[in-house]
């Protein structure tokens, strides 16, 4: 059995502002996720700045920053077999352009600069631990079972 993992997950301004939050949390509940913390917050600029401080010398920096304390953000922790890698998969591709038809990119956005939803990247080792500190505290992190567990894993 694959390993049981969190991932950070957060619907991003521009999806808060089109009522896409609803939608994203069914897609990642009825694929068996189990939601473990959620947080409707504002981001702060020393946050977005952690947050994407591996951009920091990218030419798009300062645009991203802008974008994500522009407007209410929902951040979440979701749980499940393989999650980081599965999320990445339901989000698409970065570019929502080159995004599959069926994933949440893919299906909601047309531009780079506005894609979303974000998603711990499973190829950056410790990604997911790093954000998920970064906007939950260990006692905000719910531990509990879905009764349907069960019959979402052998
Ligand atoms: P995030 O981090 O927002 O989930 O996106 P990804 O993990 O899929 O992709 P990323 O870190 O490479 O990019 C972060 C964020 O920056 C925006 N972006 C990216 C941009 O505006 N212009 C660009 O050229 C790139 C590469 C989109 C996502």
């Amino acid at each position: 059995m694959t390993e049981t993992q969190r991932t950070f997950v957060m619907v991003k301004p521009d999806g808060v502002q089109r009522g896409l939050i609803g939608d994203v949390i069914g897609r990642l509940e009825d694929r068996g996720l189990k939601l473990v913390a959620a947080k409707f917050v504002q981001i702060d600029r020393d946050l977005a700045e952690e947050h994407y401080g591996e951009h920091e010398d990218k030419p798009f920096f300062e645009d991203l920053v802008g974008f994500i304390t522009s407007g209410p953000v929902m951040a979440m922790v979701w749980e499940g077999q393989d999650a980081v890698r599965q999320v990445r998969k339901m989000m698409g591709a970065t570019d929502p352009a080159e995004s599959a038809p069926g994933t949440i990119r893919g299906d909601y956005g047309l531009d780079l600069g506005r894609n979303v939803i974000h998603g711990s990247d499973h190829e950056d080792e410790g990604s997911w631990e790093r954000e998920i500190d970064l906007f939950f505290d260990e006692e905000e992190l719910v531990e509990y079972e879905r009764i349907d567990e069960e019959w979402l894993y052998e």
